[in-house]
């Protein structure tokens, strides 16, 4: 998109949810920086009305600021010159029954804008443009049947004549795809499927490469017993990124269902891989593939961040990526060749290794749990189900040469079961709990990476998983949120804390920068919930309820309550 790819360059604005097609969310603002953030107080806040887990943030235009919600995903345009006077408000009518066939909340990560209108992905699977000027639907299109368990929860990009959406439902045996449709009329352009015949994974038996080798006829159906593809997850609710110049658009796949991993065998390709789309066709330059036949839930759907990274001497168009497993990958986003694959916390127990040449983890087999068999309690797998990382973006910036990276540190027991299919019932078959690592406290981590050589720079404990996407600025400071609610400023040099503030609720929100009247302002929504706050958000007290993440985050309800707030900084 011709106007978005000039005005993502314009750092006045934030024009898109990651801030850029290169999904860095870095700001070249610098009027707040490492002196003077101490000073930082609040400017304004608004509430949503809206009691769940607010994940996402802002987008600003011009004048305009676009404000989204979790369910019922109410959309608010502000006027930033009129003091952030509501302009109009959307609030869509969805179906309760939705709420139920939502695996980790009700959120909702943020509204895309293209061509004058607001994308907004509801948790119906309901695609809707929506005038940017007055909020009246332009169109709206049904992406899937939340009867099935296919639901939405994740952003919109748009990419010239197209605004693309992944889908939810990997716990309902949902069938993951990215679905391109026309931003005019909403008509369906391309699809491109997880599994199945080529004809719908858009791909070529010859062309399309993993690890530079093609994939062969097929490739996602044979690597599954019969028709458990069908159902075979892989859904596609994390971010994207675009690469101009390659028109390759960047995103990952989640994890095979169900979660018994003795009930499919194989490698169920193309789950837990990192794919490289023609953004006109769909067709597919290369996958690869970072946890073949998952056992522990390790979507592989986290942002993708593209930038110039130089390994062992030699400059790469690179894509960095923080996967759930652990690992933090960085590949050559040209060719998909695999260049660095190292363990971002060293916590992870589950393989020793990712093998550079075969893309393989070693695996370590205490920590399989399929090892022995269906209704076996594997013990202290590191990392939980959540992951290292989950949904909340990490931060690159280019002045540091830094990834700035909100992590997990917990562990979990694991027992498959053996379960039927039903279709709109859960297709979860295991049992759960959750800690922290053996003589840790500490349920997460903030760090500085190297993506060159894989290494933490820093490392800041935090009492609990960082939810909340970072921001990185020319100011060299970093932002990020904090489950307990603070917003929190560090030095990108050295990872030390400059200011803190606590907002009125925990923050699983995104930090969004922006400026407005020759000011520099800070954005972030509180609002706690997701997977690490479904105790709170959903109302569960069960220590294996929420998929097993109830137990671990037990204390947050002495820091925090529910309720969406924006707050906004300023100097
Ligand atoms: N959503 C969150 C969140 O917002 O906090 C965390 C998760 C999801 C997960 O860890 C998931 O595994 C997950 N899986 C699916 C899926 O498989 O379709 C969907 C979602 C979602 O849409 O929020 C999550």
């Amino acid at each position: 998109n011709d106007d978005l790819l000039k005005q993502q360059q314009d750092a006045k604005q934030w024009v898109m949810p990651l801030g850029n097609y290169s999904s860095q969310r870095y700001s070249a603002l610098d009027q707040i920086n490492a002196k003077n953030v101490k000073n930082l107080q609040v400017a304004w806040t608004f509430s949503t009305g809206v009691l769940r887990g607010h994940e996402g943030g802002p987008l600003v235009l011009g004048n305009m600021m676009y404000v989204h919600a979790p369910f019922p995903n109410t959309v608010f345009a502000l006027d930033l010159s009129k003091g952030g006077q509501i302009v109009w408000k959307y609030e869509p009518k969805q179906d309760p029954n939705v709420i139920p066939v939502m695996c980790c909340d009700t959120v909702n990560r943020g509204v895309a804008y293209g061509d004058g209108m607001i994308f907004l992905h509801q948790a119906d699977t309901n695609l809707v443009a929506l005038d940017a000027k007055t909020g009246k639907e332009v169109w709206k299109v049904a992406d899937g049947d939340p009867a099935k368990g296919e639901t939405g929860t994740s952003a919109p990009m748009v990419i010239k004549n197209l605004v693309l959406i992944g889908n939810s439902g990997g716990e309902f045996g949902v069938r993951g795809h990215v679905t391109a449709y026309d931003t005019k009329t909403g008509k369906m352009v391309w699809r491109g499927s997880s599994m199945g015949p080529d004809a719908d994974t858009l791909m070529d038996p010859e062309k399309t490469t993993e690890l530079g080798k093609p994939v062969g006829k097929d490739s996602g159906t044979a690597t599954w017993e019969g028709d458990q593809w069908k159902i075979g997850g892989g859904t596609t609710w994390g971010w994207m990124s675009y690469d101009p110049e390659l028109n390759l658009v960047y995103y990952g796949s989640g994890n095979p269902s169900t979660w018994n991993p003795v009930q499919r065998p194989g490698d169920n390709k193309w789950s837990m891989t990192i794919w490289a789309r023609d953004a006109d066709t769909g067709m597919t330059k290369w996958v690869y593939q970072m946890t073949p036949h998952d056992e522990w839930d390790y979507d592989g759907v986290n942002e993708m961040i593209l930038a110039d990274v130089k390994v062992g001497g030699k400059d790469h168009k690179a894509l960095v990526h923080f996967d759930r497993n652990g690992f933090g990958y960085t590949l050559d986003r040209v060719t998909g060749e695999l260049l660095v694959a190292e363990k971002y916390d060293p916590a992870v127990n589950w393989a020793t290794k990712i093998d550079l040449k075969t893309g393989k983890p070693e695996r370590v087999k205490e920590f399989s749990t399929e090892a022995g068999g269906e209704d076996t309690n594997t013990q202290n797998i590191c990392p939980a189900a959540l992951g290292s990382k989950d949904q909340q973006p990490a931060a690159y910036s280019p002045k540091t040469g830094l990834f700035y990276v909100p992590t997990n540190h917990v562990c979990m027991d694991y027992e498959p079961y053996k379960i039927a299919y039903t279709a709109g019932q859960p297709y979860v078959g295991a049992t759960l709990s959750m800690y922290p690592p053996k003589g840790d406290e500490n349920l997460g981590n903030f760090i500085a990476w190297d993506a060159g050589t894989g290494k933490i720079k820093w490392s800041l404990p935090e009492q609990f998983s960082v939810w909340s996407g970072a921001l990185a600025t020319a100011g060299d400071v970093v932002f990020y949120g904090t489950l307990e609610g603070y917003l929190k400023a560090v030095d990108a040099k050295s990872g030390k804390e400059l200011y803190r503030f606590k907002t009125p609720s925990g923050i699983i929100g995104n930090v969004n920068t922006y400026e407005h009247d020759g000011k520099q302002y800070v954005a972030v929504l509180s609002g706690v919930g997701g997977w690490a706050g479904i105790g709170m958000a959903a109302g569960l007290t069960g220590d294996q309820e929420g998929l097993g993440a109830v137990g671990a985050y037990k204390a947050l309800s002495s820091y925090t309550a529910l309720g969406g707030t924006m707050t906004v900084f300023k100097l």
